[in-house]
């Protein structure tokens, strides 16, 4: 990359409290660090007892083990981040990533959130809005009106009818899964518009609804953007994650296999596009579905994600410094990301858990070790008797490998999967061998059902 052009050459904060835990927050640190930046680390009463072990000083205690009483509790962040003098929150992935409340609380208080303005945080959280802001930028869409559902039965047969079934109705305040429901037919058009409310209401405090053409046998590929707040907006590659198990992502890869490269190009414009319109800053992820060789827009992440590094590896670009110079004010040369993805690059999600039944693992790890070399990438935060605690999710550890071609890529990750062990719990580590031996994930044309399928086989049995 040519030499950054600071803009402003002023730095608006100098050390950033990390509001997450796990290996988000070493990777944060990380980053921090290299730009010379301090980092201050946070943590549960759950996470403390881990870390104090290891660190002088050690995080700062922010609550119990429940996250809603530590990480996602935005007193506590915020009276950390104010008693540390951290000059910016970055927060990771989940917990307070996505609050645009948290986001405007810290600008209140005189904090930069690392991430974008809270208005387009606003925006992406409520699906339809982000459908037609989309729409309006455009965006592909999957076929449906960006407006909210009535509840007028025969209005919202006849919307049906127009988009054609099957349809799927979704909550305006789901997302990542949750609040959907499928209709084949105009019969259970009225019970699908009551049942999916009431769950959106409950779940969501949101009731508001809307329709899209269901789309069958997809793939979920997503771009990631990269923005400063001058309006210089880039996408920076795709990435194919259809290899989940009820709506979480196990196996993640970029380039997404077999997209014609004009396609890409011009779908990726229209995302930086959008994101010029609306005002955008920091990284960000276009979802689409993928089928029949066309992208359909569904949902927009305003966070970093979990499997950023293999655009990382890919793009070249380091994606945790990005969101840090931008916050800082710099700006973004797009000619800079103006190339071809180089090679090909997976990511294997380690997770504590059953690799058959998928019930979570906690516990003592009583040896961990990791395999190292050319293209080979682990980010985690564990170690030999780490104990991985039973409140959050199971991620231990991510194995990324990068070479030049998918298919070197399969064979490197197949070593870097041999020469992984984890031992004193359970973990996920079975499945990806089976994955990275899978005929049809090895020719790179599975769509967002096929894991599921595979396991119902007894994928797993015996693992
Ligand atoms: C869809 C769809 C088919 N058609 N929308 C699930 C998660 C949420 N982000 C959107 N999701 C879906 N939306 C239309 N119009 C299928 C899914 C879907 C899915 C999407 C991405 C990855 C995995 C998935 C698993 C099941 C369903």
């Amino acid at each position: 990359m040519s030499e950054r052009k600071m803009a402003r050459g002023l730095r608006r904060f100098d050390t950033v409290l990390i509001a997450n835990r796990g290996e988000i927050a070493e990777r944060v640190k990380r980053a921090c660090l290299a730009m010379n930046m301090g980092a201050v680390a946070i943590a549960s009463e759950a996470d403390a007892a881990e870390a104090s072990a290891l660190e002088d000083g050690g995080p700062l205690c922010i609550g119990p083990a429940t996250a809603s009483k530590s990480y996602l509790n935005q007193a506590a962040v915020l009276l950390a981040a104010r008693a540390s003098g951290a000059g910016a929150v970055h927060p990771g992935y989940g917990f307070l990533s996505e609050n645009a409340d948290f986001a405007e609380a810290l600008e209140r208080a005189g904090l930069v959130f690392i991430g974008p303005p809270a208005s387009a945080i606003r925006i992406m959280g409520d699906k339809i809005a982000a459908k037609r802001a989309m729409q309006q930028a455009g965006v592909p869409c999957v076929p449906g009106p960006g407006e909210p559902l009535t509840d007028d039965v025969e209005v919202t047969c006849r919307v049906a009818e127009e988009i054609g079934y099957p349809v799927i109705i979704k909550a305006a305040g789901g997302g990542g899964g949750r609040g959907m429901r499928v209709v084949r037919n105009s019969a259970e058009i009225a019970d699908a518009v009551s049942i999916t409310r009431e769950e959106a209401r409950r779940a969501f405090g949101k009731p508001e609804l809307y329709m899209e053409k269901f789309l069958e046998k997809p793939r979920h590929v997503e771009f990631q953007v990269l923005c400063d707040e001058y309006g210089n907006a880039v996408w920076v590659g795709h990435r194919d994650c259809s290899l989940q198990r009820r709506h979480q992502k196990v196996v993640e890869e970029a380039p997404a296999p077999g997209i014609d490269a004009a396609l890409a190009a011009a779908t990726g414009a229209r995302c930086a596009e959008a994101c010029r319109q609306i005002g955008y800053r920091g990284v960000g992820t276009f979802e689409f579905l993928y089928e029949n060789g066309a992208f359909f827009f569904i949902e927009m992440n305003t966070r970093l994600q979990v499997e950023h590094p293999v655009t990382e590896a890919t793009a070249g670009v380091d994606l945790v410094q990005e969101q840090l110079w931008v916050a800082q004010g710099e700006t973004i040369d797009p000619a800079s990301f103006d190339r071809p993805a180089s090679g090909h690059a997976f990511e294997c999600r380690i997770n504590a858990e059953d690799p058959e039944t998928f019930a979570a693992s906690p516990g003592r790890i009583t040896l961990a070790r990791f395999p190292v070399g050319t293209g080979i990438r682990v980010d985690t935060h564990v170690h030999d008797g780490y104990r991985v605690p039973a409140y959050y999710d199971s991620l231990i550890a991510k194995l990324i490998v990068h070479a030049p071609t998918r298919t070197e890529a399969i064979l490197l990750m197949r070593k870097a999967l041999a020469e992984t062990r984890i031992d004193g719990i359970s973990t996920n580590l079975p499945l990806h061998v089976k994955i990275f031996n899978d005929p049809d994930f090895v020719a790179g044309t599975v769509d967002i059902h096929h894991l599921e399928k595979r396991l119902k086989e007894g994928f797993c049995a015996n693992a």
